[in-house]
């Protein structure tokens, strides 16, 4: 298998952007709330007060995600919804909705990971001064600790801040966020550090109070390099400069990855930020540093570097007509690769990628169904590069698709749409696009119906092996066996096997094992399957043989299994109105 068996599989969303409920039950405003009131901030005056309304339709969006077979969703909690004044008192009924949505989302299988500041930050704080008070990480302490009382009975996964990068980069240094200010250089540092200072107060809170013991991280944004070739100078110069610290602005990764994982600023930043730089205090680094279990990643694109003469990165323009999202990022999926190896190299942390993703304008079609082709070649090509990264060792624990849904991109409003699920806007209908129906497949199959695509990828993979992988995906029903792929390519089946091993490092027959057993799971979530059915449909020549192979793969029996993960019959009518194709349903499926 390409990706280890406890491999997590999800999407991600935030709360701004798809809760709307903006006033609801108490709730007090965000700096998102009031930066989106005044005019000229946002795309056509657009705002999150009703986004995706998922603060009410929160038990559909649930039963979305469970037709998707997602295994976790990334949510982020809405401060001001919590504490309305940022500080002192609690909103019962604000912490309830997170409550409700924990229990939703245990019911149906999915493991909810939370992050406690997505950008949402409590106004009534704001007017105190912001991050640049000096009293804000005393004020996410407290914030952290009303969140983790409540919810680390069943929460377990807890991520601090997402991406200070940009909450501090857009929001404090160019103004394009909320709170939308314009500081100069020393103020926005301070800010900086005051969040780090929150980060490092936040995981004290979590390890000292959590019920259940917790896996703690973050999900910073820096700016990922990856070489233009893969000539030993290219990739040194890309290394160097995801680890350097430019002086324009503080889109880079040491800056805010060194403190919190070895306790001190980078010696570069200092010299590069000189006098702009925070006095910070032993007794601040300290509190900054604080162990953590993995280091999130939300990785979108990456820059080309080439080595310049003296070795020194220089960016390697992209060719004329190469392919762009909405937002005109490139797609560049090496650095999905290059980006967890160079991290995992300098930090030494298991890695997830907390976000990764592309935008478009999808529209649900003629047919009712939503044709995001674009996108499902987007994440077929990050995915393998992650696939490479895991088969090269680096400690990959998860991907979080961005993301669930469409939802209000900020500056740029609805304009966007990265979801996995269309929004209708107007109408709150929702509608899973290919693209969810694409990677429920990757889902279940934890990584393997990628493999079809790894041939094509690799052009260095010879006909016989690309047409073996083809031929397996395409007749994985069939009960079929090496001789006879051997026969459909007119070669030796002593031939095929060797040529298989070499370029894919597997047995060729563990592949069709294991790609049968990948189906057999497929169909035994579907309702009315018997052991039977899914034996023989998956191309095993009988029940027992297929029983001990299922058993000796994914550790259950066939049953356990069904058991376990049967679809609930809400999810599957969910997802039959939603537009699962017909294929999905095993009835019609052979
Ligand atoms: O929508 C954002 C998200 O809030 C943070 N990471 C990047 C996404 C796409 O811009």
């Amino acid at each position: 298998m390409s990706f280890p068996t406890n491999f997590c599989w999800g999407a991600v969303a935030s709360a701004y952007q798809i809760e709307g409920a903006w006033d609801a039950d108490g709730k007090g405003p965000s700096v998102w709330d009031t930066f989106t009131s005044r005019r000229g901030h946002v795309w056509e005056g657009q705002t999150g007060r009703t986004a995706c309304d998922h603060y009410n339709r929160y038990r559909e969006d649930v039963a979305l995600m469970s037709a998707m077979g997602l295994q976790a969703y990334r949510l982020s909690v809405s401060w001001s919804r919590v504490m309305p004044e940022g500080t002192g008192k609690v909103n019962a009924a604000g912490l309830g909705f997170y409550d409700r949505l924990v229990d939703e989302l245990l019911a149906a299988g999915i493991q909810p990971w939370v992050t406690l500041f997505h950008w949402d930050f409590p106004y009534q704080l704001f007017l105190r001064g912001g991050w640049l008070n000096p009293d804000s990480p005393s004020w996410f302490a407290k914030y952290a600790a009303a969140v983790v009382d409540r919810l680390s009975d069943r929460v377990t996964h807890w991520m601090t801040l997402n991406e200070p990068q940009c909450f501090i980069g857009l929001g404090h240094a160019s103004g394009e966020h909320a709170p939308g200010l314009k500081l100069d250089l020393p103020e926005v540092l301070l800010a900086g550090h005051h969040a780090l200072l929150a980060h490092g107060r936040a995981v004290e809170v979590i390890r000292e109070r959590a019920k259940r013991k917790p896996i703690v991280g973050w999900s910073p944004a820096g700016t990922i390099y990856y070489p233009a070739t893969e000539s030993p100078e290219d990739i040194n110069a890309a290394r160097l400069a995801t680890r350097s610290i430019w002086p324009d602005g503080v889109w880079n990764n040491r800056w805010w990855g060194d403190p919190v994982v070895f306790g001190s600023y980078p010696e570069e930043g200092l010299r590069v930020y000189g006098d702009a730089a925070p006095r910070a205090t032993k007794a601040d680094m300290k509190t900054i540093h604080q162990p953590i279990d993995f280091y999130g990643c939300n990785i979108f694109q990456g820059d080309a570097i080439k080595a310049g003469a003296d070795g020194t990165p220089v960016l390697a323009p992209l060719p004329p007509g190469h392919p762009r999202t909405l937002y005109l990022w490139s797609q560049t999926p090496q650095a999905l690769y290059w980006g967890a190896k160079f991290l995992q190299e300098l930090y030494r942390l298991p890695i997830v990628i907390t976000e990764n993703g592309m935008s478009n304008c999808d529209m649900v079609g003629h047919d009712g169904r939503v044709h995001d082709q674009v996108r499902i070649e987007f994440m077929i090509a990050y995915l393998l590069q992650l696939r490479r990264a895991l088969a090269e060792g680096v400690d990959v624990r998860g991907y979080f698709a961005w993301s669930l849904m469409d939802n209000f991109e900020w500056q740029e409003g609805y304009k966007h749409r990265f979801g996995l699920v269309h929004v209708d806007f107007v109408t709150q209908k929702r509608t899973l696009k290919e693209s969810a129906h694409w990677y429920r497949e990757v889902i279940q199959t934890n990584g393997q119906a990628l493999e079809q695509y790894a041939a094509v990828d690799s052009p260095t993979q010879p006909y016989v092996v690309q047409e073996t992988l083809r031929y397996v995906a395409a007749n994985i029903g069939q009960p079929f066996n090496i001789k006879d792929i051997a026969s459909h390519l007119r070669c030796h089946p002593d031939f095929l096997s060797r040529k298989f091993k070499q370029h894919m490092q597997s047995d060729l027959s563990d592949h069709i094992r294991r790609a049968r057993i990948a189906h057999a799971g497929e169909l035994l979530r579907q309702p009315g399957m018997t052991i039977d059915d899914v034996a023989e449909r998956s191309g095993f020549s009988d029940r027992i043989h297929f029983t001990k192979v299922f058993r000796r793969i994914i550790g259950q029996t066939p049953g356990q299994f069904q058991k376990r993960h049967r679809a609930s019959p809400e999810a599957t009518a969910l997802a039959a109105t939603a537009g699962i194709p017909q294929s999905r349903n095993p009835r019609s499926s052979v």
